[in-house]
């Protein structure tokens, strides 16, 4: 049997939650005075709005999000052998560049120690200090492949600043690919709060999450394909969170567009281009966190079964029950994969670990 290894699961080790009390703009945590025994995450655009009462702010936020031996008990609870745990949204987007570089170092550093305190069990993708220059990515990069449990990085999709399909990221990608460094990546910043309309908040977290945040990732797949990205760097692996989006169900859309477009054809755009549904298959892996065997059917179609992988988003979506005693979340996704490989058991051991052990080198 191969182990049970979660690849999206998230923390907030305790030198950014340092940080993010230190904050009082978004993203930060604080304790509001109508309820000062209960600490609110604030972190998508919006959420600290001074008209909504502050227990609607945010999301409350315990010493699952970052205690270490929470995940593990978690972990435990949901049969889970290994995880590969990665610094929650939004990273270090926010911070100046002056201090980017040495927050990495430290936040990186502070993870890396978290995993060594469960050899075997804990491995984590690294945070990049993006506000930064480039020459101070790409050293964050090599210190962290020298990490013992580093497996890659957690990127958002703003690159540094404007979008994963700036040039001046080429140098960073080059380096990832250098080092093996597998990309998660991974949404923020959603739509714009305009398309969810006047009445918005009284819909709760439920559009931005369930839409924003797939809409956004693929985008961002779009632009880097539209630019170039892919066939510049041909061996760059990315592993997208949410089954890729919207990706595998908009692939022969976005195909479609691209070969019905004037512009990129009188732009010599169209020539030697790699298409998607080949990007797919080569460089792009997806996780598993899809609640429905409708979604990982079309995720196992486009990149395949030996792509796919198991997730969670611990400590996100826990249940509202007070005394649930095992994720529903986490079950939506066990349940999944059971019935889309009822017929292969030897595919389902993959998803649920065996890929990740081959893919991220999480042997023993
Ligand atoms: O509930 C949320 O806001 C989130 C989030 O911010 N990041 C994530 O990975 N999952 C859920």
């Amino acid at each position: 049997m191969a182990p049970i290894v979660d690849i999206h699961t998230h923390v907030y080790p305790p030198k950014y939650m340092d940080l993010l009390r230190s904050r009082t703009t978004v993203p930060y945590v604080r304790n509001f005075p109508d309820a000062p025994d209960s600490s609110r995450l604030i972190i998508l655009p919006g959420e600290d709005d001074p008209s909504m009462p502050s227990t609607s702010r945010g999301r409350p936020i315990g010493s699952e999000y970052f205690d270490i031996a929470k995940k593990i008990e978690f972990m435990d609870q949901h049969r889970i052998d290994k995880s590969v745990i990665s610094l929650a949204n939004p990273w270090l987007d926010f911070l100046p560049a002056e201090e980017a570089g040495q927050k990495a170092v430290e936040i990186n550093d502070d993870v890396n120690e978290q995993c060594s305190l469960y050899p075997g069990r804990l491995y984590f993708f690294g945070t990049l200090p993006l506000s930064a220059d480039t020459a101070t990515i790409v050293a964050e990069i090599e210190r962290l492949s020298t990490l013992k449990y580093a497996r890659g990085v957690i990127l958002g999709t703003s690159g540094l600043g404007s979008g994963l399909d700036d040039a001046n990221l080429d140098p960073v990608y080059a380096a990832l690919q250098k080092h093996n460094q597998l990309i998660f990546l991974h949404p923020h910043y959603g739509l714009p709060s305009s398309v969810y309309g006047p009445r918005a908040s009284e819909y709760g977290h439920v559009l931005p999450l369930a839409l924003g945040f797939p809409l956004e990732t693929t985008i961002a797949v779009t632009r880097m394909l539209l630019s170039g990205v892919w066939d510049r760097h041909t061996g760059l692996n990315v592993l997208l969170a949410h089954s890729g989006g919207t990706l595998p169900f908009l692939a022969g859309r976005i195909e479609s567009c691209i070969l019905h477009d004037g512009h990129l054809k009188a732009h010599g755009k169209m020539q030697k281009r790699r298409d998607l549904w080949d990007i797919l298959k080569t460089n792009i892996y997806l996780d598993a966190v899809i609640y429905s065997e409708v979604g990982l059917n079309a995720a196992v179609e486009a990149s395949g079964a030996d792509r796919l992988l198991f997730g969670t988003d611990h400590p996100f979506f826990p249940p509202l029950e007070e005394d649930a005693k095992e994720w529903h979340s986490v079950n939506a996704n066990y349940g999944a994969i059971s019935k889309a490989f009822a017929d292969s058991d030897v595919k389902a051991q993959g998803v649920l670990g065996g890929n990740a052990v081959r893919i991220l080198r999480l042997e023993d």
